[in-house]
């Protein structure tokens, strides 16, 4: 049988950029873009991509500067000099459990958008909320109570859905949007997720939700993959229609939109694979392996795993495995992550990265007993705000020495990580790597910290971006997939992951006491799961 050929196009819309990329048939980076919301599309006056509203806890990012970001990534592709028709197959990667709602007549408009015109123009008017929701926002208390309430409790939603209520995920959020904005929430004919709505943009009509994206929301049946009616009943009426339906992640969608083919050159015959989470497209792009753990250091700090058997708890989520239909993957999601290091970086380490970098080599593993927690927002994992730092005595004291601060801040973030995989059921083993990836990956101190606190190798990519690689490699694997073959052997061909660095002498010693410490100390400030 013969395979398609060509290029293939990975994008990723994450919280800070849209990030474009074309590989090459043997899957090799030929060009890597950004569009920088902040820097790129100032007009948005966004920080970090984002809105804080004045409650805090009210997250937003404006719908049009996605599609204005798209449209840029994809003219700086063809600036770059790629051509565009060689592209065969393309998918992407989105944050998860951002939501976007498409008002009443937008499909036409979507359908019928006109190459002349830029496409945040044409869609001007297409959107029942011109800002949504984001997975910054925790301000969904009220629906996640009413949610686990109708579902029996939390644990009973979590065996259902993978996860007890979180205030991010898309039912609380839809929920939220009825109970504030009911005409908007009427007005609506469909609801995409980011990663859906992305893929719209691509296709030129409503994109259907994949599976593992799907698994983000408190609304789906992760074991039986549908819709949880008592779920869409107790977020918001005619919900099920309003999603439309749900794919496994290696659907072919069907060919791009006209609007591509005459704005920059794609070919008519160029296909559209589901667009899918970012961590999901993270686990692709890392080829992640059972025994394996996956860390992504990004605005969003998460920990990933393999799971051939589902058992959600009350911490963590389950989502299903974007590649491989019969299995899931765990993840952990720390809210408090590159922004609170640029934070500390600014007030510690001058700006610089490099600064920063050097107080970590001028402090020793362990940082001589002190233990701090920064949570400058409400954290996900665990609940719980503020500063927390505590002396070799375990006593809470008001500040540390700048070189301290900085290794406080990245030894309490990742033994974070270790305690919580661990809650998880994740064990090291003699054959455990970690797989680093996300624009803090890129610092190999911080990769030594890593490699410290779990006692366990550290192996990279050579882009720092998996989830833009990731949604590349399924997008082959969606095209390929209908002859039989498995993700494995499509990405084969791919350049595989590097050894960054190894775990320091003593480091096991060190870690395995202080480790200790750091879950009981956290046990002084953490509150219930929610107020
Ligand atoms: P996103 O979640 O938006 O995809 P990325 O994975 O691209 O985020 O990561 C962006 C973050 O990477 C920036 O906010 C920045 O803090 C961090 N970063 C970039 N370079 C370094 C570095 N050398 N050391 C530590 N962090 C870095
Ligand atoms: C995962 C999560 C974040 C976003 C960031 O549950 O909320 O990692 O996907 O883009």
């Amino acid at each position: 049988m013969s395979t398609p050929r060509g290029f293939v196009l990975g994008l990723d819309l994450s919280t800070q950029q849209v990030k474009a990329m074309v590989l090459d048939d043997e899957l090799v980076v030929l060009t890597e873009v950004h569009v920088h919301f902040d820097k790129d599309l100032p007009k948005f006056s966004t920080q970090g991509g984002v809105h804080i509203h004045e409650d805090k806890l009210t997250v937003t990012s404006p719908v049009l500067m996605w599609v204005e970001a798209i449209d840029l990534a994809l003219e700086r592709l063809v600036q770059s000099g790629v051509d565009l028709s060689q592209v065969a197959v393309l998918s992407g990667s989105g944050q998860q459990h951002g939501s976007v709602y498409w008002r009443q007549g937008a499909r036409k408009t979507l359908r019928n958008a006109a190459a002349s015109s830029p496409l945040h123009l044409t869609l001007q008017g297409c959107f029942s909320l011109d800002e949504v929701p984001v997975w910054m926002d925790s301000s969904t208390a009220t629906e996640c109570r009413q949610l686990e309430q109708a579902l029996g409790g939390a644990q009973s939603l979590a065996d259902i859905t993978g996860s007890r209520a979180y205030e991010r995920f898309t039912g609380n959020q839809i929920a939220k949007v009825y109970r504030t904005w009911p005409r908007a929430y009427e007005d609506t004919e469909r609801i995409s997720l980011v990663s859906s709505f992305a893929a719209s943009l691509f296709l030129g009509d409503y994109a259907t939700i994949d599976y593992s994206d799907g698994s983000g929301m408190n609304l789906l049946d992760i074991r039986k993959k549908c819709w949880t009616q008592r779920c869409l009943d107790a977020c918001a009426p005619d919900l099920a229609e309003k999603l439309g339906e749900l794919v496994p992640s290696h659907t072919v969608l069907g060919p791009v939109s006209s609007y591509l083919v005459q704005r920059y050159g794609f070919s008519p015959n160029c296909q559209v694979v589901a667009f899918s989470g970012d961590n999901p497209g993270s686990l692709a792009g890392m080829r992640l392996q059972a025994g394996d753990i996956a860390v992504s250091l990004g605005t969003s700090d998460t920990v990933f795993l393999w799971l051939k058997e589902p058992r959600p708890a009350l911490e963590g989520h389950v989502f299903c495995n974007p590649i491989c239909q019969e299995a899931y993957m765990a993840l952990i999601c720390f809210k408090n992550a590159s922004l609170t290091r640029e934070r500390v970086r600014d007030r510690c380490a001058a700006g610089s990265w490099e600064e920063f970098s050097r107080a970590l080599r001028a402090t020793p593993p362990g940082n001589g007993g002190n233990i701090g927690f920064y949570f400058d927002t409400m954290e996900i994992t665990p609940p719980a705000v503020g500063i927390h730092r505590f002396n070799t005595d375990d006593e809470k004291v008001e500040a540390f020495a700048d070189d301290v601060e900085v290794r406080a801040l990245v030894e309490g973030q990742f033994l974070a990580k270790r305690v919580h995989a661990e809650g998880l059921g994740y064990r090291t083993e003699p054959e455990t790597r970690i797989l680093a990836t996300g624009g803090a990956s890129s610092n190999k101190d911080i990769l030594q910290v890593l490699a410290d606190v779990f006692n366990v190798p550290v192996y990279t990519l050579d882009t720092a971006n998996s989830a833009c690689l990731g949604a590349a490699y399924r997008a082959k694997h969606g095209l390929l997939a209908a002859s039989g073959l498995s993700f494995s052997a499509v990405v084969r061909t791919a350049p595989p992951c590097q050894l960054a660095t190894w775990p320091s002498q003593d480091s096991a010693k060190v870690y395995a006491a202080m480790l200790e410490r750091f879950q009981r100390l956290e046990q002084t400030f953490v509150g219930p799961c929610r107020p």
